[in-house]
């Protein structure tokens, strides 16, 4: 049975842009169809567990706000099975179809990994339940390899064989349950997988184990029959100063190095991407060049403030350039946008919730909507093209096509004496168009 603890908020409907009601889409009308897709089927939205429900809303100088009626403040598996229902009442009247979800965000940690396990099966069965209830399933699931003290020098890349172990254990148990629950992905962020000095830090060693510790979860995710998408999730830093996984460059080489291309996406989350100096664009962009674009975690930092914010996205630029990638490279798979974001300290009402979903749901709505106005459009596409066409025949063709040498170049270059002149990038122009075309 439903909890009742958002019974004065309606389930959220669309009304249009001219609705004025906070509890109300404007843009996201999920059977409304876009490029021949239904906008719910584009954009596969999901929720997170862990910033939604189990996130006090604590920062560095003071304690949580957040308020939270359902929830006795107790660490015990019935508090935990009561958050299930309550997740699951949020989730839809939200209207997500997915949610995503860490071991130790849905079950506590108990003083063995047995009674650990234990404790999670407790969880498990009212989330199935909640799951066969709503048809709302897992987007991934993922393991808490970074919270608790034994992990202070990292999960597969400890300095400790026995923490390796104890990871390797968690993640096991982690991906049955995802299986069991028939969620889509299941992802790895290797949170306290970096180092701090390399006066105390085998890096090639702590390398190999993680590599070794991917096999050994891609072995057993064959051996249990799971079909979901593993990801790979890039974060430069925070909370180590050199973290593995720094950007999707990064993880492709790593992945390609260990021959792991095969077993794994990725999974970019926008206030990574910033942190690591690049553009969402630019990783997304990136996995898609490598036929690695698995799915977005959807948020944005804060950019006077240069750490990890996981802030509601709200700029429809944003959403607008990341459909826009999305669209051309052909839409999610497995994968989905995973809003891993949080409100802020002061927004600490179980409604600040649903307002801050509303509008993220919203963003992407809007921007689909952009981008796919941008594609019908053509000038920018076209754009592209052309600045290329160079390369469309001639000799452009031959380099191409493997047909021209160095000499050959060489050849041609002083038989024509000087290059064609360049012509202007005209980014000015395009992103004049860009603008013509938010609407
Ligand atoms: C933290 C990461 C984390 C992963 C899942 O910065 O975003 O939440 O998405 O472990
Ligand atoms: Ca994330
Ligand atoms: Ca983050």
């Amino acid at each position: 049975m439903a909890t009742q603890y958002f019974k004065n908020i309606p389930k959220i409907q669309y009304e249009g842009p001219d609705s004025k009601n906070p509890f109300a889409f404007k843009y996201y009308n999920p059977d409304e169809i876009v490029e021949g897709k239904s906008m719910r089927d584009h954009l596969r939205f999901s929720i997170v567990y862990w910033h939604t429900f189990i996130n006090p809303l604590a920062d560095p100088f003071g304690m949580g706000t957040a308020v939270r009626p359902w929830d006795d403040g107790s660490n015990t598996v019935k508090n935990a099975q009561k958050r299930v229902r309550v997740a699951f009442e949020l989730f839809e009247k939200l209207g997500a179809d997915f949610y995503a979800f860490h071991d130790r965000d849905v079950a506590p940690e108990a003083s063995t990994l047995a009674q650990t396990n234990k404790n999670l099966d407790s969880v498990v069965k009212v989330m199935k339940e909640e799951q066969e209830r709503t048809g709302i399933k897992p987007l991934w699931g993922t393991a808490c390899l970074f919270a608790h003290p034994r992990y202070v020098h990292g999960a597969a890349t400890s300095c400790n064989a026995d923490v390796f172990a104890y990871a390797a254990a968690q993640v096991k148990k982690a991906i049955e349950v995802t299986h069991e629950l028939g969620g889509a992905g299941y992802t790895f962020w290797g949170g306290r997988e970096g180092y701090t000095s390399l006066l105390n830090t085998d890096m090639k060693r702590e390398q190999e184990h993680m590599a070794r510790f991917m096999h050994m979860a891609a072995e057993h995710k064959k051996k249990i029959g799971f079909k979901g998408q593993f990801y790979i999730e890039p974060k430069p830093k925070e909370p180590t100063k050199h973290q593995y996984d720094f950007d999707a460059a990064t993880c492709i080489n790593f992945l390609r190095e260990f021959d792991l291309l095969k077993h794994f996406k990725l999974n970019i989350e926008a206030n990574h991407a910033t942190l690591a100096g690049h553009t969402v664009e630019h990783d997304l962009e990136v996995s898609a060049n490598a036929g690695a674009l698995g799915s977005i975690d959807a948020n944005t930092g804060d950019t006077l403030l240069g750490w990890d914010t996981d802030q509601f996205p709200t700029d429809i630029y944003l959403t607008a350039k990341i459909m826009l990638i999305l669209l051309k490279t052909g839409g999610f798979k497995t994968g989905g946008l995973n809003f891993d974001a949080k409100v802020r300290r002061e927004s600490y009402e179980p409604t600040d919730l649903v307002h801050a979903h509303v509008g993220g749901m919203d963003a992407f709505a809007r921007g689909l909507k952009i981008a796919a106005a941008i594609r019908a459009d053509g000038r920018l596409d076209k754009f592209v093209k052309d600045r290329y066409s160079s390369w469309d025949s001639g000799i452009g063709e031959k380099i191409e096509s493997g047909k021209a040498s160095f000499a050959d170049l060489e050849k041609y270059m002083i038989k024509k004496g000087k290059p064609s002149p360049n012509k202007s990038g005209r980014q000015e122009y395009l992103e004049n168009i860009f603008n013509e075309l938010i609407i």
